[in-house]
């Protein structure tokens, strides 16, 4: 593959966090709990030349992983923002160098990166899709469906994204919703494109409800145990039939290449914010191409900013399975862009516009910003 030209250093004037909370249009429930509203940072990185956008992806509580909005939220302004501002000019490709000293908070460093990325690629009138390597124009579009109040509910909520085009269906299970609720799907709606996520619920005590799940051909089972089970994942790993993907273990490249010469996993769910940023995103990719091993795009609730992002990366030629970047109505009444991703034949378009290719809805953005800070050189 071509190496893609570095973007353009951008001069920063100064960098605005919002903290967002956006009403979801049904809550989201997996095995760490329900949400309602999804509480998320937005970046504007300001430059002598406009305006770039970024997301960090943190929930309002540690559950999925240890960042959280105010742990970002202070981070960034106290440590990560200032080391950006130092620098007269910073290359995209310099983000994670600069901030590479302050340990963890990748989620926080990712938004950051993203927006001047974002920055960089409307100066230099390039696509992120171009500028991280897509080979697709519209890519299959998945979705995570949450726990439902019982499985004639989850059936009903599956039908319902089968019947608008959904590609590929993931339910999210937890111990006691695990073998039923997978049966109750595979029952109603034969032989889909189906796997299931525990996001870290259980321990390898759980061998046997989980091997039961070999039974329903599924595509895989996503995070069965917890985040630093690597040995225990390949324990598990080696019992199954079914295949292991990996989540919230793959904080970045170094950890993928782990958790395969481990063979704790067979496939990797890719996430920007989980590993640092979407160039370190695209080095996950690059080793597990080169490994022989699918990845597919994670999703963390995103509103349009990191939805158009996620859809320019999944259309790498590595993720070769469905990922999670469905539409944005799947999530929200009102997205915060002017034009949302919406599906077309069980498919999502990849932006071609320069940077992350979409336009910010200042109205839609004020109206869910409940909290705002600015710093300047
Ligand atoms: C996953 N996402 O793959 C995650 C985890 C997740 C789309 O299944 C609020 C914000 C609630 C982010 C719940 C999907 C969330 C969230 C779950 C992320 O594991
Ligand atoms: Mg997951």
């Amino acid at each position: 593959m071509p190496i893609a030209p570095p973007a353009s250093s951008v001069a920063l004037e100064a960098i605005e966090l919002r903290v967002l909370q956006v009403p979801l249009v049904s809550p989201f429930t997996t095995s760490f709990g329900t949400e309602t509203v999804r509480e998320v940072i937005v970046v504007r990185a300001r430059t002598t030349d406009g305006d770039g956008w970024g997301e960090i992806v943190t929930q309002q509580a540690p559950l999925y992983s240890s960042e959280y909005t105010h742990s970002a939220w202070d981070v960034a302004q106290r440590f990560l923002i200032p080391a950006l501002l130092e620098r007269r000019s910073v290359a995209p490709e310099e983000v994670a160098g600069i901030l590479a000293p302050f340990v963890g908070h990748r989620m926080a460093k990712a938004g950051l990166e993203l927006a001047v990325l974002d920055a960089a690629l409307r100066t230099d009138g390039r696509s992120l899709a171009a500028h991280l390597g897509a080979v697709h124009e519209r890519i299959p579009s998945g979705v995570s469906v949450g726990i439902q109040r019982d499985p004639a509910a989850l059936v009903e909520t599956v039908g319902a994204y089968l019947d608008e085009g959904y590609a590929r269906i993931k339910i999210k299970i937890k111990p006691g919703r695990d073998v039923g609720d997978t049966a109750a799907v595979r029952d109603a709606f034969g032989a889909i494109p189906l796997q299931v996520d525990a996001n870290s619920a259980y321990t390898l005590a759980d061998i046997d409800v989980l091997a039961a799940l070999d039974r329903f051909d599924l595509l895989l089972i996503e995070q069965p145990l917890q985040e630093d089970d690597i040995v225990d994942h390949a324990t598990l790993a080696a019992r199954l039939r079914t295949p292991v993907c990996l989540d919230e273990s793959i904080v970045s490249a170094k950890a993928a290449a782990d958790a395969l010469a481990l063979r704790a996993a067979s496939v990797i769910n890719i996430k920007a914010g989980r590993v640092g940023g979407y160039l370190e995103a695209v080095r996950v990719h690059d080793l597990c191409r080169d490994a022989g091993v699918p990845v597919w795009c994670g999703g963390m609730l995103e509103t349009g900013i990191g939805r158009a992002a996620n859809a320019a990366l999944a259309a790498l030629p590595g993720f070769t399975l469905t990922g999670d970047v469905s539409a944005s109505d799947r999530f929200y009444p009102r997205d915060i862009v002017t034009e949302p991703i919406v599906l077309e034949d069980g498919h999502v378009r990849v932006p071609t516009g320069p940077g992350i290719g979409v336009e910010i809805d200042t109205a839609a953005l004020d109206e869910v910003t409940v909290d705002r800070v600015e710093l300047r050189r």
